[in-house]
């Protein structure tokens, strides 16, 4: 065939391709009849003119333009400023593949259901076509997909989190596949909220929100959800992890991926600035992502990872120039902030900052009778390009090879500072038995302590036994797994004051991975894992009292007996799925412990 044909028939494909897609928007308009559909293209002009709409309308108010320059609040319904877990589906043909992680509905019942709800309200509306890419648009792990929404600010949102516009759909067009998601504001009423997903029909439907974590369908819903799902068929990893480099003195750089719970300071890690010992003598460190990571092995049997999204959505509350001095140069300009409060010259604040609030986040003057004067869940959403550590190899499509992965939890008692898994099934029971307690990232009640595997309890698309199965899956011969960690930065004392300083010190715990990841030194053997041993850890310079040094690296096997029954009726609760190689190991450290 000559070059002229093929190039002919080609472009025929993507054209039906794209039809594909055409149908899906066609169809959409008439279900929920909007006023006006609205392709979008990333481009600056349709930033100005959505910003200049919202603004007219009242749903961003711009901030105080010599603090922070181009930058906005969003206020949200008062009812709508979490993630809902418990009006959140997996709809799959058989509830087990959903499994008892999550909440299930039959694919028909789940549609039905959307489809009532979405019939007619766009009304007066305009439906906005997002497509998107998660991941560098150049990398073989990035995948597409293609919001509609009828929310202005999930548009401008979305332009931050993701690459979206003309190359997104110009990608869609030669692969001819995309995620599909559905999302409209509603009446914001939570008695008619949903966030549904059809993991193997690779949609999503959402409704009634406008919060983040669930109208943002390319973060939690496409790039946990639908990617755990896509990637347990594909053979590759959609972790709830940050990806950050440590580059030593020696200048060579290690990437970890580190699993935290929402709002359990995944950000602060992704952006540490090292101690000032560590900095003269060298240390750098880099950032690649702060919420999702995607992994695969690569040819030479490591695992490669990148960092799906393009922004940051953080939690405001806490970050200061003691916690995260890089968040808050990211976050000085170009900035849309949900729910903080505000200074009397217009600037955002939160709790942590300096100075006062004069208005709350719902706009009422300040009162600390109504509580804190930021939502605890209020957010940032920022380009990652503004972040001053932003990793050079952050947009390499082939993502940066992995030595080390962390898992961690709010564990006030019990877990130390830090331990290392003996192998790999030992890691994946480490992160099957990841615990913490809640935070306000999510609806319902904060402090409850809860089994988070992987950090991923509200974000995995499939059944916890057979995700658990897939990560074991990864041990297989050629494969140059990373170590696996287990840290815990939120260990109390008896006078309920945290142990650790945290934040930036955190490197000093970074800094022994990375040496056991070399080979350099040795640890201590215990029934649970290694230990670090004293010699071998920097505590150097640090205010820590005796007791306190000793009680974080203590290890207390009556109380991990006690915590390894409790693991293996968590495991048990998983049924006949679970692998058994996880159960032995659990119950080969409870036999060690008794
Ligand atoms: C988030 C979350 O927004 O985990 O990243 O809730
Ligand atoms: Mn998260």
């Amino acid at each position: 065939m000559n070059a002229a044909i093929s190039s002919v028939d080609e472009n025929k494909t993507a054209r039906s391709r794209l039809a594909r897609l055409n149908d899906w928007v066609a169809q959409t308009a008439a279900l929920t009849r909007p006023d006006a559909v609205q392709w979008c293209d990333g481009s600056d002009a349709e930033y100005a003119a959505l910003l200049e709409l919202m603004q007219k309308d009242g749903s961003l108010l711009p901030l105080n333009p010599d603090t922070h320059p181009r930058s906005w609040l969003h206020r949200s319904d008062p009812r709508d400023v979490a993630r809902v877990e418990h009006l959140t589906f997996v709809c799959t043909s058989e509830k087990d593949a959903a499994g008892p992680n999550n909440h299930w509905m039959a694919p028909a019942d789940g549609h039905r259901k959307m489809d009532e709800l979405f019939a007619g309200c766009m009304r007066g509306r305009t439906l906005y076509v997002i497509p998107y890419c998660m991941g560098p648009i150049d990398s073989p792990l990035a995948r597409c997909g293609v919001e509609i929404t009828d929310s202005p600010y999930v548009v401008v949102n979305m332009r931050m989190m993701t690459r979206m516009g003309a190359a997104a759909l110009t990608r869609i067009e030669t692969e001819g596949s995309f995620v599909k998601g559905l999302h409209s504001t509603g009446e914001l009423d939570p008695d008619r909220r949903f966030i549904m997903h059809f993991p193997e029909e690779l949609s999503i439907k959402s409704y009634g929100s406008g919060y983040g974590g669930n109208a943002l369908l390319g973060k939690k819903c496409h790039a946990l959800r639908i990617a755990s799902w896509q990637a347990r068929q594909e053979g590759w990893l959609a972790e709830h992890m940050l990806i950050v480099g440590i580059e030593n003195p020696r200048g060579e750089t290690h990437y970890i991926a580190a699993a935290f719970p929402s709002a359990c300071g995944k950000t602060n890690l992704a952006m540490l600035i090292p101690p000032e010992s560590y900095r003269d003598a060298g240390w750098k460190v880099w950032t690649v992502g702060d919420d999702i990571c995607w992994m695969r092995p690569g040819a030479d049997g490591r695992l490669y990872a990148i960092n799906p999204e393009a922004g940051f959505f953080g939690v405001a509350p806490g970050t200061s120039a003691n916690s995260n001095p890089n968040a808050l140069a990211c976050i000085s300009h170009d900035t849309i902030f949900t729910n903080v409060a505000l200074t009397q010259d217009n600037q955002p604040w939160w709790e942590g900052l300096e100075g006062t609030p004069a208005l709350d986040w719902q706009g009422r003057a300040y009162d600390p009778a109504n509580g804190p004067a930021a939502h605890p869940n209020s957010r940032f959403t920022v380009s990652a390009r503004q972040c001053p550590s932003y990793s050079p190899r952050a947009e390499d499509p082939q993502g940066v090879p992995i030595s080390a992965i962390v898992f961690g939890g709010r564990r006030p008692s019990l877990v130390p500072l830090v331990f290392e898994a003996r192998d790999w099934t030992h890691g994946v029971l480490v992160g099957a038995s990841m615990g913490s307690e809640t935070t306000a990232a999510a609806t319902g009640a904060v402090g409850v302590m809860r089994r988070d595997p992987m950090a991923m309890k509200p974000f995995c698309g499939y059944n916890f036994a057979d995700y658990f199965t897939h990560w074991l899956g990864f041990e297989k011969p050629g494969a140059q797994l990373p170590k696996v960690f287990h840290v815990n930065w939120f260990r109390k004392g008896a006078d309920g004051q945290f142990l650790w300083p945290g934040f930036g010190e955190n490197l000093r715990v970074l800094e022994w991975m990375i040496e056991r990841v070399e080979g350099r030194v040795g640890a201590e053997e215990t029934a649970v894992g290694r230990f670090p041993a004293k010699a071998d850890f920097n505590l150097e310079g640090l205010a820590l009292s005796a007791e306190a040094a000793e009680e974080l690296f203590a290890f207390h096997p009556g109380e991990w007996k006690a915590e390894l029954l409790e693991i293996g009726d968590y495991l048990a609760s998983y049924g006949d799925g679970m692998p058994p190689r996880l159960q032995q190991e659990a119950s080969h450290i409870l036999s060690i412990l008794e």
